[in-house]
């Protein structure tokens, strides 16, 4: 048979509680990338520059893009790296693209971002790569 204090027991529930209620449930996710609008997007990642390019710029829904990464140095990497489409909080179905090396250190593919009907803007970009620690960046695509 287990005890239970109850004393302790309502010390446990008030210190979830306090646990609970400081994590913010509601924050809307934002975006650490819209630069990408004005230029390629620098991060430094497991001590590699990963850029992110998107153009035509600013980068708009429903519009032909060329998705371009960059990896400084390169090391290692494979000749194909998956491109993770996602929108933080709704699940859009799998959207994952394949950019294949063009040069070395440069992997590209074109397509498009599809315009959600939820009228919600914010994607995140992520590099599936274990090598490079799934670099993401997100931003707030244009109409
Ligand atoms: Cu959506």
């Amino acid at each position: 048979m287990v005890l239970r204090h109850p004393l302790i027991a309502g010390l446990f529930s008030l210190l979830l509680l306090t646990v609970l209620t400081s994590i913010p449930l509601h924050a809307e996710p934002r975006a650490n990338s819209n630069a990408l609008h004005d230029g390629p997007c620098t991060k430094q990642f497991n001590g590699r520059l990963i850029t992110l390019d998107i153009t035509p710029r600013p980068v708009r829904a429903m519009q032909p893009l060329l998705f371009r990464v960059t990896v400084e140095p390169a090391g290692e990497l494979p000749p194909v790296l998956l491109l993770d489409f996602t929108m933080p909080g709704m699940y859009m179905g799998k959207n994952v693209m394949k950019l294949v090396r063009t040069a070395p250190g440069t992997w590209e593919n074109r397509g498009v971002i599809v315009r959600c009907m939820s009228g919600k803007k914010l994607w995140q970009l992520m590099i599936l790569s274990p090598e490079l620690g799934n670099p993401a960046f997100s931003f707030d695509v244009r109409d």
